[in-house]
């Protein structure tokens, strides 16, 4: 008969084993009462995110990825990117959250309770992209101010809600409607709450796509409290900025929405190239709509170290805003030549594809892989950062990672 401490070790192993996916090599010498490293929570990173994200900022908190951690197909929140302008709201209760649509365009304003949306229309689940316009700023000389990304803010997970044009349908359009501007419930760093932290939008068509979602869930569960607990806006394939969090509000405009972060330069680049370090004038700075195309290495981790004559496996994903991306190849002679990679589509428009292959480094030394994707247009990212803005928006040159052969 096994003892009964035994038996709570031995189901404890097999669901461990489990939740892996694989078997735990020297699971009988596992301390009782430990949970491998994979499956532990992080208790000491805010958010509880894995503690290998990397903080830039604390006030307010904004929080990348690096490469490494963001390989699954679907972004799971740990591993998520946060970019928060402001203070995350104290008061999200469900019961007395409401949306309230509004704006000179609208013919019947009107607010509806969180219950009202889950119940009176259709939902729909799509994943979706979402990269904030300053990913790669850290590349950019001379530098641009505010949060230095590499290359971890940007997700993409499986979001829930109803769609932005059933509701517009339901508040009825005007003629002239030509924008959407979110509010949220953040609050201003300041502190004061007449202020409003950020206040973006889309284009009318671009609200009225089927993917545009108002979203109340994410990977299938609550949207966590970071990401814009209860009520999302998610505008996949733009700058992530335009997804606002904590929605309490949508305006349709007869103009261009002119809320903060919405005028000036802000998410905005210019309408025309210009030479690095060049003053610009806001006229001449345009808003940024679809993301560049753009791709990731997620596996190995840069730094890996292989074996001579082994094949080394190598994937990650690629998205290309708007577009479908049509091809990734990758390059260990530092750009030379490029072979192709297996390339999966879509699981939705607007979802990061997933790409792999296989590598035969032909001598020991150092080697660095390369990715490019190409879009479905024959855009190709450029292997050294592109065009320079004042606001480092926009740095889709190609990911690189070191790999050693011995
Ligand atoms: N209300 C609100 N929405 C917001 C923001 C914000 O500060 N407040 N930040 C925006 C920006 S700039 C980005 S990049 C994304 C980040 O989303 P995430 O933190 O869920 O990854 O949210 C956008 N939506
Ligand atoms: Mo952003």
């Amino acid at each position: 008969m096994v003892k009964r401490r035994e038996f709570i070790e031995k189901s404890l192993l097999l669901a461990f084993t489990k939740a892996l996916g694989m078997d735990i090599a020297c699971g009988h010498l596992m301390p009782s009462g430990y949970v491998p490293l994979e499956l532990q929570d992080y208790p000491d990173s805010p958010f509880n995110k894995h503690s290998d994200m990397v903080t830039l900022n604390d006030n307010p908190w904004n929080i990348e990825a690096q490469a490494h951690l963001l390989d699954d197909r679907i972004t799971p929140a740990e591993r998520m990117f946060i970019r928060n302008n402001g203070k995350v709201p104290e008061n999200t209760d469900i019961a007395s959250w409401t949306l309230t649509i509004d704006g000179e365009s609208v013919v019947k304003p009107r607010s509806y309770t969180f219950a009202e949306l889950r119940s009176d229309f259709q939902q729909h689940t799509y994943q979706l992209t979402l990269e904030c316009g300053g990913n790669g700023r850290s590349e950019f000389d001379p530098p641009a101010s505010g949060n230095q990304w590499t290359v971890g803010a940007v997700s993409c997970a499986e979001w829930t809600g109803v769609r932005l044009r059933d509701l517009l349908n339901d508040v009825g359009i005007k003629s002239d409607a030509m924008y959407i501007g979110y509010y949220g419930k953040d609050v201003h760093l300041s502190g004061d709450r007449k202020k409003v932290v950020i206040s973006r939008g889309v284009p009318l068509a671009k609200a009225m796509m089927d993917e545009t979602l108002i979203a109340f869930k994410m990977n299938g569960d609550d949207i966590p409290l970071v990401h814009g607990f209860p009520l999302r806006l998610v505008a996949g394939g733009w700058p992530a900025s335009a997804s606002g969090k904590w929605l309490s509000r949508l305006s349709v405009r007869n103009i261009v929405h002119d809320g903060p972060k919405m005028t000036g330069n802000s998410y905005r680049v210019p309408c025309y190239p210009v030479a690095p370090g060049s003053g610009v004038s806001d006229e001449d700075m345009c808003i940024i709509e679809s993301m560049p195309v753009k791709s990731l290495i997620t596996w190995p981790k840069s730094g890996a170290v292989i074996q001579q004559g082994r094949t080394l496996a190598i994937r990650g994903h690629a998205w290309a805003g708007e577009n479908e991306v049509g091809a990734v190849d990758y390059s260990i002679d530092f750009g030379a030549t490029w072979r192709p990679c297996a390339l999966e589509k879509p699981r939705n428009r607007l979802a990061w594809q997933h790409w792999k292959a296989n590598v035969n480094p032909p001598e020991k030394g150092y080697y660095e892989v390369w990715a490019r994707a190409t879009d479905s247009n024959g855009t190709s990212q450029p292997m050294v950062v592109p065009a320079w803005n004042p606001k480092g928006y926009l740095n889709n040159a190609c990911h690189r990672i070191a790999v050693k052969v011995v």
